[in-house]
Parts: C-alpha cells; sequence; structure tokens
C-alpha cells in the first residue's frame, strides 16, 4: 500500500474490519487460497449476521400469520410486520409509516403503480416520460400501459458522459405529462440523476413524480418529503435485508384513489358473492400472506444501515469508488463509462477491457475470486446508447476496503495478460 492508499484507508469513516466481521461470507474461500472479494452489490448486497438473526429469531419464536389471529403469537407477528413498516418509513422520511407498502421488489412497486395509478388515471393521448438510463422494470411496465391504454411514452436521453440530457428533458416535460418516472442511480452506469432539476420540472407542469430507488435507498440519505416525489419503489436484497421483499411509498391521497394492485384476503373490508370493498390502505395493497419474516428482518437492516448513519455509507462510497476510478484507470486498455468524478456516481464503475468481451474479464475475475457482473445489467438502452453489446461492472458497498479494489485491479491486468492483449 502507498501512502495515499493508507490516507484513503483512514478517511473511510467507518472501522471496516468490525463491519465485515458482521458478513462472514466474505472470508469464503471461493477458490483455493483466494478469498472472495465481493464487487456486484447493485445487484444484491450481502447480508449480516444481525439481520439472518432477526429473520430466525421471527421464525423460531415469533412465527404466526398477521392481521387475522387473536392469539398471543399472531398479534406479535402483527406488532413486529407493522413495526418494520415504521422503521423504513423513518428511514426514507415517509410523513406517515401507512404510505410504505410492502412489495416483493422495486418492480413490483413500479407495476403497482402502472397498474393501479396507470390503468385508473391515464387516457389516451396522456404522456408518460421515462429517461433512457432506466433499469427494465422501469420501462417495460410504461410500455405495456402504453401498447393498452394509448398512453404516449416519451424518453430523455443520456449524454455520452451517462448523464440525462436536462435541455432536452425541459422539452419534453410538457403539459400533457402525467407522470415522470425517473432512476435516483443508473445502475448500468453509477450516474445520480439530477432529481433536483427534473423533479421541479415535472412539477410545473402538474405532473406526478416516481422515483426508482433501487439504487439510492441502500447507499445514501433519501428523504422522500425533501425530494418532493410522490412515489419512491425501493428493494430490500440490496440493502442488507431478504430477498423477496421491498417497499413502494407514495403519498396518502393517492394511495387513497387508488385501485388495489392484486384482489384477495386481507386486502378487503367486506365481501358479498356480488360485491367488495376495499381495506384501508396499506391493506388495500398487500393481498395475502405477505412476507412477514422479510419484512421483521428488512427492519433489521435498516437498523443495522441506520447504525453506521447513511452519510457514512455515502462517505466511504465516494471514498472507495474514488479511489477505483484512479486504480482501474491507471490498468492499461480499462476504459470506464459514466461521469469522471465519484461524487456524481454511486458505488458502481461500468467499464471494458480492450479486446476482451466483458464476459470472458468476468469469467478470469472470478478465477481470482473476483466477482463482478458482465452484460447488458437489464439497461439494454443504455448499452445502445454507448453502442457497446455489454460492460463489465464493479460496484461497492459499505463492507468494500480499497485492498479488494486492488486484487480487482491486479486481477484485470491478468486478464490483459491471458488473452495476449498486453504483454
Ligand atoms: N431499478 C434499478 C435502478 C435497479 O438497479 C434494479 C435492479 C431494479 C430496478 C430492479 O430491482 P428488483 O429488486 O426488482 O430486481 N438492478 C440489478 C442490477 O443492476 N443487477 O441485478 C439487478
Amino acid at each position: 500500500m502507498t501512502q495515499t492508499d493508507m490516507d484513503v484507508q483512514q478517511r473511510l469513516p467507518f472501522d471496516l474490519d468490525r463491519i465485515r466481521r458482521d458478513f462472514p461470507i466474505l472470508k469464503r474461500e471461493i477458490h483455493p487460497g483466494k478469498t472472495l472479494v465481493y464487487l456486484d452489490n447493485a445487484a444484491t448486497s450481502q447480508r449480516p449476521v444481525q439481520m439472518i438473526a432477526e429473520m430466525t429469531r421471527f421464525y423460531r419464536d415469533h412465527n404466526a400469520n398477521i392481521h387475522r389471529g387473536v392469539h398471543t403469537l399472531s398479534i406479535e407477528a402483527t406488532d413486529l410486520y407493522e413495526q418494520a413498516r415504521q422503521r423504513i418509513a423513518r428511514f426514507i422520511n415517509a410523513p406517515r409509516a401507512e404510505e410504505v407498502i410492502f412489495t416483493r421488489n422495486t418492480t413490483e412497486g413500479i407495476n403497482l403503480v402502472a397498474h393501479s395509478w396507470g390503468r385508473k388515471f391515464l387516457q389516451e393521448g396522456d404522456e408518460v416520460v421515462i429517461t433512457e438510463v432506466e433499469h427494465h422494470s422501469n420501462i417495460v411496465p410504461w410500455q405495456m400501459l402504453r401498447d393498452e391504454r394509448g398512453v404516449v411514452l416519451k424518453y430523455i436521453p443520456m449524454l455520452p458522459d451517462g448523464t440525462l440530457d436536462l435541455d432536452y428533458a425541459r422539452q419534453v416535460i410538457g403539459p400533457r405529462t402525467k407522470l415522470l418516472a425517473v432512476t435516483a442511480v443508473s445502475n448500468a452506469l453509477g450516474t445520480i440523476t439530477r432529481l433536483d432539476e427534473l423533479i421541479p420540472m415535472a412539477r410545473a407542469q402538474g405532473a406526478l413524480v416516481l422515483v426508482d430507488g433501487a439504487q439510492s435507498v441502500p447507499h445514501m440519505p433519501v428523504d422522500v418529503q425533501a425530494l418532493g416525489c410522490d412515489f419512491m419503489a425501493f428493494t430490500g436484497h440490496k440493502m442488507l435485508g431478504p430477498t423477496g421483499i421491498g417497499g413502494l411509498w407514495a403519498r396518502m391521497e393517492l394511495l387513497e384513489a387508488m385501485d388495489p394492485f392484486l384482489g384477495g384476503g386481507d386486502m378487503i373490508l367486506t365481501v358479498t358473492m356480488a360485491q367488495s370493498t376495499w381495506a384501508d390502505v396499506p391493506a388495500k395493497f398487500e393481498a395475502g400472506t405477505p412476507n412477514v419474516a422479510g419484512a421483521v428482518a428488512l427492519g433489521a437492516a435498516v437498523d443495522y444501515l441506520e447504525a453506521l448513519g447513511m452519510d457514512a455509507v455515502r462517505a466511504h462510497e465516494v471514498e472507495i469508488t474514488d479511489y477505483a476510478l484512479r486504480r482501474l484507470g491507471d490498468v492499461p486498455g480499462v476504459s470506464i463509462f459514466g461521469p469522471p468524478q465519484a461524487q456524481d456516481r454511486g458505488g458502481v464503475i461500468s467499464f471494458e477491457l480492450e479486446g476482451v468481451h466483458p464476459h470472458d474479464v468476468g469469467q478470469v475475475l472470478d478465477t481470482h475470486a473476483v466477482a463482478i457482473r458482465t452484460g447488458h445489467h437489464c439497461a439494454q438502452p443504455v448499452m445502445a446508447a454507448l453502442s457497446v453489446p455489454a460492460t463489465a461492472r464493479a460496484s461497492f458497498y459499505i463492507y468494500n476496503t480499497t485492498e479488494e479494489v486492488d486484487r480487482l485491479a491486479v486481477a484485470l491486468e491478468e486478464v490483459s495478460r491471458f488473452f495476449g492483449v498486453r504483454a
């Protein structure tokens, strides 16, 4: 380690050794003598023992179905589930806990809005504006709505540096715009969206705003009230929580006006053979037995992040990303996509290695126990805009160290040698 690298390590805002002890998977030897370097956090994070213990504790000590039993376990399970909702609401500064709907993931949250708000309130000729950097989950539901209802779908294009074309946005967001649906951070390039510019543009036209928080809620302080958005979807598995649980926040008057998403048990007030009436929000949107243990464990994941402090989580990621941008920038043949400054990015670096297909890069890195993602990252329009079939992507989280970035850089040099691109 050079003096500069040691400086970076010392500037990191929390005790990485202590954090890493909470993630036993990070000690796994993936190949003999090679411990895991996990740099695929944009796909899913690793999980701390505290979250896993909470999940175990729920099933071991409190397991019952919720909202229906009068017995002690059912009351306990219901309380734990509703407490988790409160913790998650506080985490994103939602004014009311009931405004947080438990979903399976971000994808389900966005589909819920397209279905329950879009199908009720949008008419032929109404416009929905998305962007070229969206994950497929914030493109496809709107295309389905367009094809079904004759809604007009427009998009804000990406500039070569991965940022959005705000001048174009000013033109495309107009009086017919009913919704702007935009990601807070691009998962493919890491670019942080200028929500401070885009949300006022949409509001000035009387449009609602849906923010895809899949890559922001886990990584930086998020305050739905300060943002001034109307819907925010996020996913538990990218923020230390279990798979199969996520959240959708929306303003209460919208949730009350929207139709249910799925019909069934728990979401009704009365059912006769002729007709049904709906339960209050949030139950109206949570048909069937929900992922109770997942919600409770997501609450524990949120506690873990809050104990670190989201400002510190963000500061750590900026330091690691800044270090990685410099370190990877020095590897011969590496070109990095997206903004040059770490401050303008989440902890994501998409890159290519000259002369080697990203898929091969990923496979050879795996032989070094370095886990990255390769492919189109469920953002094919971004690949098309960059005129590449795929990229290699390293993405960071609270437990990543500068040494791990060094292992990535050294392994990349070996990939070049392996493919005979560089001596
Ligand atoms: N939106 C963004 C910005 C994302 O990054 C992802 C997942 C989703 C939505 C969908 O989340 P899900 O939990 O519903 O699947 N992104 C990635 C990724 O970058 N690699 O794997 C999944």
